[in-house]
């Protein structure tokens, strides 16, 4: 089916429209993915998914739009970025093994919800324009394909770190769709800038970047804290270093984020301190208390046990100190047999005499969103130890 005019027309009305839902960017993809179900299949088949099952159900679902929801011709992208410019600067976090390093996209309110209440009033508002329309919203949350999906659009290209990168405004944003029988005009995609650089795969504290453009998921920190329910591997807990949930190093190092500018969105802003907490303070909270602190938060996603597996293995990690063994010893009749084995471990590794916080041999250049963005006087990037596109070292130990 060919657009109309009034199907141009709304096509010419997204972005501004995604700007009024507080989204930076939309495009209109179509719903071809004969690649990306063919690279997905291939990254199944040499079961990179790890225990992520749920990655292999669905049959072609989430390669083909159309067989997830019926009469899908187009499906509409939208990004959001979540840096805060209020959180505490990074590198810093990342460098001190005493304090626990929390993925950005993870500080604030869990973006599910905003996004998809965000959507589906976003879809209202098209339908309203277009008449009775088809659609659902999805973010994260059902078998979609939302990288290769808002490549297609044109919000950018997938990376060798395989994160949507886009050219002006670096890749700290999620992804979120409007699958819809409206007949849109599909925009272009835009080309790979990735280019010969291969700083996110030499930065990789975990070498999961296998290859570029290729993840091992089992080898990503992101999975090992976040999607992992069993023991992490013992060769890899050194390289957490002090990483409890989720791991941005492959994007706190690419060129292209020196670009990005901060989140307007209030509720991604860091919440209960959690941007720059203590290790053994964290390590001290109770189920009741993860449940209160957590509540609204994608940190829940590691459910209270993995909260405390990730924990121990960063106090196994820190500086060699009372505090944290008495922190540790408390933990040893801990419920569950991961925790205490974790516990037992990062025992082993205080008492020890190796050097603390074996974080990464290779220093990262800063590429926090960039201080010319930001309004207010309080810039990350500033306190970072860089102006806006200087670089900021991190040695390891
Ligand atoms: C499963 C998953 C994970 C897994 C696996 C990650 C992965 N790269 O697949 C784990 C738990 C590790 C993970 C981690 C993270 N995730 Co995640 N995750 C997803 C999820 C649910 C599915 C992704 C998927 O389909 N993976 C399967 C593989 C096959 O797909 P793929 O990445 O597209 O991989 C192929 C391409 O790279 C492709 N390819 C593309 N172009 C080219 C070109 C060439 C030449 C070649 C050879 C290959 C190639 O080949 C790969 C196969 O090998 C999506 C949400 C969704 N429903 O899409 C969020 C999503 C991708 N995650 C997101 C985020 C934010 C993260 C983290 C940054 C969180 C964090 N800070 O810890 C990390 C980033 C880690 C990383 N380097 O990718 C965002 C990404 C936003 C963005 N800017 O891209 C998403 C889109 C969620 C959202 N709604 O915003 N995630
Ligand atoms: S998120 Fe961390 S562990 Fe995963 S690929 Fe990126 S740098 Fe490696």
């Amino acid at each position: 089916m060919q657009p109309s005019a009034e199907h141009m027309r709304i096509a010419a009305r997204l972005p501004a429209l995604a700007r009024e839902f507080g989204f930076e960017q939309a495009g209109v993809a179509g719903i071809d993915l004969a690649q990306s179900e063919a690279r997905l299949e291939r990254w199944l088949e040499l079961g990179r998914h790890g225990t992520m099952g749920w990655m292999a159900r669905h049959g072609r679902k989430r390669t083909r739009p159309a067989e997830l929801l019926r009469g899908t011709l187009r499906v509409l992208c939208f990004r959001m970025h979540y840096w805060s410019r209020e959180a505490a600067p990074a590198l810093a976090v990342l460098a001190d093994p005493d304090k626990a390093y929390i993925s950005r996209y993870a500080l604030g309110r869990d973006y599910h919800r905003l996004m998809r209440r965000r959507l589906r009033r976003l879809a209202e508002r098209i339908a309203s324009m277009a008449g009775p329309m088809g659609y659902r919203v999805f973010v994260d949350s059902a078998p979609v394909m939302e990288k290769p999906l808002a490549a297609g659009a044109g919000l950018g290209w997938i990376g060798k770190h395989t994160n949507l990168i886009n050219r002006h405004e670096g890749s700290w944003f999620f992804l979120g769709e409007i699958y819809t029988d409206l007949p849109l005009p599909v925009d272009d995609p835009v080309g790979d800038h990735c280019g010969s650089c291969r700083a996110c795969l030499d930065i990789c504290p975990t070498e999961a970047i296998v290859a570029p453009y290729q993840l091992d998921a089992r080898r990503c920190i992101s999975y090992l804290t976040i999607e992992h329910r069993g023991p992490i591997p013992l060769e890899l807990r050194p390289r957490i270093g002090n990483r409890i949930f989720g791991c941005d190093d492959c994007q706190l190092v690419c060129p292209w984020n020196r670009h990005a500018r901060p989140t307007e969105e209030a509720a991604f802003a860091p919440r209960r301190g959690l941007d720059n907490a203590g290790l053994t303070s964290l390590f001290a909270w109770s189920e009741d208390h993860w449940r209160e602190r957590t509540r609204g938060s994608a940190l829940r996603r590691a459910g209270y046990a993995g909260w405390l597996r990730n924990l121990a293995i960063a106090l196994g990690n820190a500086t060699r100190s009372a505090a944290a063994m008495e922190s540790l010893r408390k933990r040893l009749s801990h419920p569950s047999e991961i925790v205490r084995e974790h516990v037992r471990w990062a025992l082993e590794r205080q008492a020890g005499d190796q050097d603390a916080a074996p974080q990464t041999t290779l220093s990262i250049r800063r590429a926090e969103p960039s201080q010319a963005a930001a309004s207010t006087t309080h810039s990350p990037a500033a306190d970072a130890g860089g102006g806006p596109r200087s670089a900021a070292r991190r040695t390891a130990t």
